[in-house]
């Protein structure tokens, strides 16, 4: 379904791109795939000549929440945020509506029941990537009549990605009951909060087939903790992440990872659309998805050269 601007003075007619002020509340910088996307909507906004104010919450809610307030203050004429968690926003995006100020989703979404709080989601569909993690296990362990043992390290906790990513993958393992996931843990996306969750799983499960991370970086902290461990990350645990950042996409060149499914951070030049879309009072989609793949250890040898981030 489309969905127009709600609120603000729609016969005022279109303002001049260089009169437009947006303001974006980021969740953090906690891994490549964020410092990506910032970067990204930063220098989609310049080029279009639109004013971004820019804010970085730290991973934390109750900054992000302050920050949109001081846009709403500021009477921005359009706000976009990334939720770093589903739950918690109908009050402040009820303040952005009774301002009239349009709030477009980017990245993660919101549990609003209330759909006329945000004009649109644009962003990845999570539980699809988990399911492609869980197909490429299915595929690499179609013969095996044994147990194969999977840790999995979460993203951040209420996440929408976390949530959705473990449900795709909870889902499609149980196509094979030889699968199951001994442990499970928050290590918050990041590559030490990866490191420290691995270190532990290794102390207590003597045998791990796999690891099934919900970022690059949570991976990569992993492959720190197998090797410290004397192990062989790749091949005596195998590993598959998500996002298909540049340091992931390197690790699975190297074997060091088995399987990445991307997560597109490029969202900068679809999130100027929308915005330029409404404001010429036009219609745009409620719900916007990412194109996005996955990548063998070929594939990644293949594309590497070419990667953006
Ligand atoms: C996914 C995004 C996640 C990335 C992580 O769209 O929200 O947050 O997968 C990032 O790397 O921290």
């Amino acid at each position: 379904t489309d969905s127009a601007a709600p609120g603000g003075d729609s016969d005022a007619g279109p303002k001049a791109l260089d009169e437009l002020v947006v303001g974006f509340a980021q969740v953090g910088a906690e891994s490549g795939w964020r410092t990506a996307n910032t970067k990204d909507i930063q220098s989609a906004f310049a080029d279009a000549g639109i004013e971004l104010k820019f804010s970085d919450a730290q991973q934390k809610q109750e900054n992000q929440i302050k920050a949109i307030r001081s846009y709403i203050q500021q009477g921005v004429d359009y706000i976009a945020f990334s939720p770093v968690v589903e739950t918690g926003w109908d009050a402040v995006l009820n303040e952005a509506k009774a301002a009239g100020i349009p709030v477009v989703l980017t990245d993660r979404a919101v549990d609003s029941q209330d759909e006329s709080l945000y004009v649109s989601f644009l962003g990845s569909d999570f539980i699809l990537e988990g399911e492609k993690a869980g197909q490429w296990l299915l595929d690499e362990y179609a013969d095996t009549s044994e147990p194969v043992n999977i840790v999995q390290l979460e993203g951040t906790t209420g996440a929408a990605p976390a949530i959705d990513r473990a449900e795709g993958f909870a889902e499609k393992i149980a196509e094979n009951d030889n699968f199951q996931v001994i442990a499970s843990q928050t290590g918050d996306f990041t590559r030490a909060g990866g490191k420290q969750v691995m270190e532990a799983f290794l102390k207590s499960n003597p045998d791990i087939d796999v690891v099934y991370a919900h970022n690059d970086d949570m991976g990569l902290g992993a492959i720190e903790a197998i090797e410290a461990a004397g192990l062989t990350p790749g091949e005596d645990i195998k590993i598959i992440t998500v996002d298909a950042v540049k340091d992931g996409m390197q690790a699975l060149a190297d074997g060091k990872i088995n399987f990445i499914v991307e997560c597109s951070p490029l969202l900068g030049d679809q999130l100027v659309d929308i915005i330029k879309t409404l404001n010429d009072g036009g219609t745009v989609e409620k719900r916007i998805v990412t194109e996005e793949t996955t990548f063998t250890q070929e594939q990644a040898i293949e594309a590497l050269p070419d990667r953006q981030y």
